[in-house]
């Protein structure tokens, strides 16, 4: 079998099998013809666009990043790295309750108590309860998602319950490394119901430090980043320094004061990649492009080809075109 029939072979159960229609969060790149089509029966053309598209799963090399800071923190040299706490070794993650609206917690983890949740910490409790689930990292305002990968981490409740809270918790606010300086701090917050439970069939909010099978690297937020498995990128924190239990009842997240509903899910979204500039007539015309699962699922993908100027009236979704 060619590369790109073994391709469109695998890729096709999968597609079906896992992210047609079931709602999950995942990426599928999809032919313009039904995805049950075998290989050999692909136009030329179209097997000849199919063979530039990524594969679903996203190489570690070409995630694109999305990351505020200046210096931005996967920049620093490894000598700035290990005084930012930002290696497996010297990482620390403080625990604590909010000063302004405190919650009530039994056992605060702090650097200053040294009590600090170290890396060896982290991965005594991966020993245990380390989950993975596959994900689309999609910031929400770029409209092409960054990359999907398997994502690795411990849930955030099993270090949240390590604080013995007790009352007077109704939020969870956390942050990364932003350079010491306030105005670079990108933060995030989740209702504390959201990271005690997992609703429906989606994975727990996680202490992320592998991606792919690999250690968080630096681009990606390493040594430990939050990853939120339904949420848009932004409420998921990279290179992580502290948790903060608080009795706030609002979101304060950083993505709050660009005019975003900081609460949605991922959507359904669907984009072509690529489309011949001019077509001859009786002949195939190749399409590709991808659609990202959102919370609504996905039952198919339809592509419809007009003459400009005709296009249906009144339909600007096509839904009674051809
Ligand atoms: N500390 C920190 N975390 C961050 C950001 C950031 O700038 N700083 N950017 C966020 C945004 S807006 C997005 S979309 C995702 C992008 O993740 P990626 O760079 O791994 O693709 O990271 C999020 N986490
Ligand atoms: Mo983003």
């Amino acid at each position: 079998m060619k590369p790109v029939e073994k391709f469109l072979e695998v890729h096709s159960q999968l597609t079906r099998r896992f992210f047609i229609g079931i709602g999950t969060v995942g990426l599928a790149s999809l032919a313009a013809r039904r995805a049950a089509v075998r290989a050999d029966e692909f136009a030329p053309e179209l097997i000849e666009s199919v063979s530039k598209l990524e594969s679903f799963m996203t190489p570690l090399d070409k995630f694109n990043d999305v990351s505020r800071g200046s210096p931005v923190p996967h920049s620093l040299t490894d000598e700035k790295r290990i005084e930012a706490g930002l290696t497996r070794e010297t990482w620390r993650l403080d625990v604590i309750s909010d000063p302004d609206h405190p919650a009530k917690i039994g056992h605060p983890l702090t650097m200053a108590n040294d009590t600090a949740l170290d890396f060896k910490g982290l991965m005594t409790l991966a020993d245990t309860c380390a989950v993975r689930f596959s994900k689309t990292m999609t910031c929400l305002n770029i409209g092409c998602p960054l990359g999907t990968g398997v994502w690795e981490g411990v849930p955030l409740r099993d270090v949240v319950w390590k604080t013995k809270p007790t009352e007077n918790l109704r939020r969870l606010f956390y942050y990364g490394f932003h350079n010491n300086e306030p105005k670079q701090m990108f933060r995030s917050s989740l209702p504390i119901g959201r990271v005690l439970e997992d609703p429906g069939d989606i994975p727990p909010v996680i202490l992320c430090y592998k991606l792919n099978g690999q250690w968080l690297s630096p681009e990606r937020g390493g040594p430990v980043r939050i990853v939120v498995p339904e949420a848009y990128g932004f409420k998921s924190i990279k290179w992580l320094t502290h948790l903060v239990l608080t009795n706030l009842a609002v979101a304060n997240d950083t993505y709050i004061d660009g005019n975003n509903d900081v609460d949605s899910p991922l959507k359904t979204f669907a984009a072509t990649l690529s489309m011949p500039k001019e077509v001859d007539s009786n002949r195939s015309i190749p399409v590709t492009g991808y659609a990202q699962v959102g919370i609504s699922g996905l039952s198919k993908v339809q592509v419809s080809v007009c003459l400009k100027g005709t296009e249906p009236p009144d339909d600007p979704m096509f839904l009674t075109a051809d």
